[in-house]
């Protein structure tokens, strides 16, 4: 069985707002597994570097600003599909545009405070979890099989 890792990091509204509970919540409900996680104070390389790709886009010294703006949950699930299966969790990126029963679609309005991020592909997800845990994952695996079959 190949068990994927996703990133996923609650961005400063969401952690101001206190959805941090509701948000693993959902993944831990789902059936995933924390690998990690950490509150954090986002250095503004750490910001530029995790949104490189969005760099030439208009909203790109925003989008920095805010990410910096004030602590974030940063996280690695892990089980199978969790990086496709996650962003369904989060919704589509405009959450006016998220379906309900999605964190995006339940719990936020604007494109520029859409309260979670999460990788995007599974390669984006190998690059952002090395970045965000330069110091390496817990060994974290207690209930695998109340989940998979095998
Ligand atoms: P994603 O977070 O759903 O993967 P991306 O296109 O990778 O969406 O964009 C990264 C983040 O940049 C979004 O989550 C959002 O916070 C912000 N963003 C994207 N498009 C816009 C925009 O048009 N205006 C302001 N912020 C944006
Ligand atoms: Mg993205």
């Amino acid at each position: 069985m190949s068990l994927e890792q996703t990133f996923i990091m609650i961005k400063p509204d969401g952690v101001a707002r206190g959805l941090v509970g509701e948000v693993i919540k959902r993944f831990e409900q789902k059936g995933y597994y924390l690998r990690a996680l950490k509150l954090k104070n986002v250095e503004r390389e750490l910001a530029e570097e995790h949104y490189v790709d969005l760099k030439s886009k208009p909203f790109y010294p925003g989008l920095v600003e805010y990410i910096v703006s004030g602590p974030v949950v940063a996280m690695v699930w892990e089980g199978k599909q969790s990086v496709v299966t996650g962003r369904k969790i989060i919704g589509a990126t405009n959450p006016l545009q998220s379906e309900p029963g999605t964190v995006r679609g339940d719990f936020c309005i604007d494109v520029g405070r859409n309260l979670i991020h999460g990788s995007d592909a599974v390669e984006s997800a190998k690059r952002e979890i090395a970045l965000w845990f330069p110091e390496g994952l817990s060994n974290n695996k207690p209930f695998l099989k109340w989940i998979y079959e095998s």
